[in-house]
């Protein structure tokens, strides 16, 4: 093949306020319901790919050669770019991931986006939006959101091939997706606990979830209208009602994965303190809402003007190791070899 072309590209990684917790296609990875999130400037993925004439596909994660599952996910991802692209070609695909210190906040969300795009740059296609949006929900449910900047919807779509399985930004943000919401300075803080044993991996969790749990039924009933105050919300500029939103979603979402059988408990001390201490803020009259993701840490979402309080109030809480404050971010960049 041709000499290779590498692209880089970065994205930032997003945390849903109305949750994605079921599938209701495992192979094109279709969600059960629609999501709705926020992409952040912070904890993003830089993803540089490029097509070689070398015997397999290789990835370079954080400074070091990855392992065999996470390769093969790659490459299964990669199989599919390449179909598209009518090419052959292996790939060396090297992703930095800017998570500060501790575990657990790495995400796929950020990871697939920002693979979708380099990858398929790299292969000489250039694909809209949502067909990246798509894409990257085949990789991750979640990074289908990360193509886009700001507030973001997914769609669950109706079609059996998942063609409308798309996210979009929402509509009253800016054309270039993701300087957006500036007149609506809202923050995420994260809340960083002491992390236990490895949990269950999502899309296990989800799976088992659904079979097992007696709360997905109502839990998939009840995400439309949540989707819809959030909306809502957001077009309004209500963070204290997108907030109570944002908390109940979450906790909805964890109680149906703990009425599981077996129980599928991602939090620990540190994470029930964490959402008391936000409480605590919000009864001396602070808005600042919790959401809570397939983990243990605490993010509470506030006005820019409160997130250092916020931050401060969870770095008090025993168990929180570290705080940061991430801010609304743009959608996925190529940023060199375009
Ligand atoms: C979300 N999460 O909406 C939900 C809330 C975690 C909790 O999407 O199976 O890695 O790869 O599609 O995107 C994390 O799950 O799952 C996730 P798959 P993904 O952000």
């Amino acid at each position: 093949m041709s000499a290779a072309r590498a692209v880089t590209a970065v994205a930032g990684t997003n945390i849903a306020l109305v949750k994605y917790w079921g599938k209701r296609d495992v192979a094109l990875n279709l969600p059960a319901t629609g999501s709705l999130s926020l992409t952040l400037d912070r904890l993003g993925t830089r993803t540089t790919v490029a097509f070689d004439d070398g015997a397999t596909d290789r990835l370079v994660l954080d400074g070091a050669p990855a392992d065999d599952a996470a390769t093969t996910r790659v490459s299964a991802f990669l199989d599919r770019v390449r179909a598209r692209a009518e090419i052959a070609g292996r790939a060396l695909v090297t992703s930095d991931n800017s998570v500060p210190t501790a575990a657990g906040l790495a995400s796929s969300a950020s990871g697939f986006a920002a693979l979708a795009l380099a990858a398929t740059r790299a292969a000489g296609l250039t694909l809209s939006p949502p067909e990246l949006s798509a894409l990257a929900r085949i990789g991750s449910g979640s990074a289908a959101r990360s193509i886009f900047g700001g507030f973001v919807e997914m769609a669950r779509g109706e079609r059996p091939d998942g063609s409308d399985a798309v996210a979009h930004a929402l509509p009253e943000q800016g054309p270039d997706q993701g300087s957006n919401n500036e007149g609506w300075d809202v923050r995420l803080v994260v809340a960083i606990t002491a992390s236990g044993p490895k949990a269950i991996g999502s899309t296990a969790a989800m799976t088992h979830t659904a079979r097992t749990s007696p709360y997905y039924e109502a839990w998939v009933a009840g995400v439309p209208a949540d989707l819809t105050a959030a909306r809502d919300a957001i077009a309004a500029r209500d963070l204290a009602a997108l907030g109570v939103i944002a908390e109940r979603s979450a906790l909805r979402m964890h109680a149906a994965a703990m009425a599981a059988d077996p129980a599928i408990i991602y939090w620990n001390a540190a994470t029930v303190s964490a959402i008391a201490a936000v409480r605590a803020l919000r009864a001396r009259g602070t808005d600042a809402f919790v959401t809570i993701d397939a983990g243990p840490h605490v993010k509470a979402l506030c006005r820019a003007a409160d997130a250092d309080a916020v931050a401060g109030a969870l770095r008090a809480v025993p168990g929180v190791s570290e705080t940061l404050i991430a801010a609304p971010g743009p959608g996925a960049r190529v940023v060199e070899g375009a």
